[in-house]
């Protein structure tokens, strides 16, 4: 046995599920403990299907993936599910909120349950919510669940990162259609109609395709999916469209390419952050920089100067 069996890593690779719920913690509250463990594990990840749910707030998307997790480990499959809430900074820590309608899971290994609100320092609640995902990937789950709410925001992007995306809608959500429609959303995967008991169901199906139709024809036609995910209803019909789409990306080769862009996204979002912070830090006191701004509010220096400004003195430029 190597000595390094009973590490935190060796135990979250093992898929120990109260390791995988610490190993969490650390990247959410940006210990550097966390994101060497995440280095650690890297190599060991990209196993797990990851799909990612988004959609208004209320359309269901807890419900239906709680239906899914029933379904999934109805066919023997391990679950985590990481559900993201950038509204509610007050929800720090909280496992089972209400906002996760996963109470039926509690007591089952083969499902991992997680929430998260607070920004980890790295690059914000994005960052983290990645390095959680990633966590769970490498812990071996064979589906990793991503919750988010919001259409088009672009500031909660972890859905980028998943395989397949899935937008939930409700009949009445006209908004999201007109997201959709104006490009603010790109196209998702699958797209499920929830609480499709109401009578405004089709209605809401017409628009959909109507807008669908608007754009080029694509290579995977989107799916419209009516589901009751109260009840279960058209649950395994997702399920199907996901199994479908995962062999459709893997047989094309655009999962890797997908993936290549997300983790390009990725390493891009990080410097970017990084490069920003580290900018702003050696700005704040420095009394040039003060100068230059009183000059752009007296009107002397426009904003585009004084920045090209700042950047030739912090990186003399080499041309
Ligand atoms: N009538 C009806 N209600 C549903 C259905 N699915 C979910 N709901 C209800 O809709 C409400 C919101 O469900 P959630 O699963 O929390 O929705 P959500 O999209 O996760 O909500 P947020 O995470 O807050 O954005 C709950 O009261 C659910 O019981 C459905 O098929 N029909
Ligand atoms: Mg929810």
């Amino acid at each position: 046995m190597s000595p390094t069996d009973d590490t935190l890593a060796q135990r979250l690779l093992d898929g120990d599920r109260r390791a995988l719920a610490r190993a969490i913690s650390l990247v959410e509250n940006d210990d550097p403990a966390g994101w060497e463990l995440v280095r650690e594990i890297y190599p060991k990840t990209g196993h797990a299907a990851v799909v990612g749910f988004t959609g208004p707030p209320g359309v269901g998307k807890s419900t239906l993936i709680g239906a899914l997790v029933k379904y999934e480990r109805e066919q023997e499959r391990s679950v985590a599910v990481l559900s993201i809430d950038p509204s509610s900074p007050f929800t720090k820590g909280a496992l089972l909120g209400d906002r996760i309608r996963l109470t039926d899971h509690f007591l089952d290994p083969g499902v991992f349950i997680r929430s998260m609100a607070n920004r980890g320092a790295l690059g914000g609640l994005s960052e983290a919510a990645l390095q959680a995902a990633l966590l769970m990937d490498a812990s071996g789950r064979d589906l990793v669940l991503l919750e988010t709410v919001g259409v088009g925001q672009a500031e909660v992007d972890i859905i980028d990162h998943a395989d397949t995306v899935v937008l939930v809608l409700m009949p009445g959500s006209g908004d999201s259609i007109q997201a959709l429609k104006a490009g603010v959303m790109e196209i998702p995967d699958v797209i499920v109609v929830n609480k499709a008991e109401h009578p405004l169901t089709d209605t809401m199906i017409r628009e959909i395709k109507a807008v669908l139709a608007l754009g080029p024809k694509p290579d995977w036609p989107v799916p419209i999916i009516r589901t009751e995910a109260v009840r279960g209803e058209g649950v395994d019909e997702v399920a199907a469209k996901l199994a479908e789409h995962r062999a459709y990306i893997e047989s094309q080769g655009t999962l890797s390419e997908r993936r290549r862009r997300n983790l390009l996204n990725e390493v891009l979002a990080i410097a970017t952050y990084r490069m920003r912070r580290d900018l702003e830090e050696s700005l704040r006191e420095d009394e040039q920089v003060r100068e230059l701004l009183d000059r752009v509010v007296s009107r002397e220096l426009d904003p585009a100067s004084a920045a090209t400004s700042i950047l030739e003195r912090e990186r003399p430029v080499s041309r």
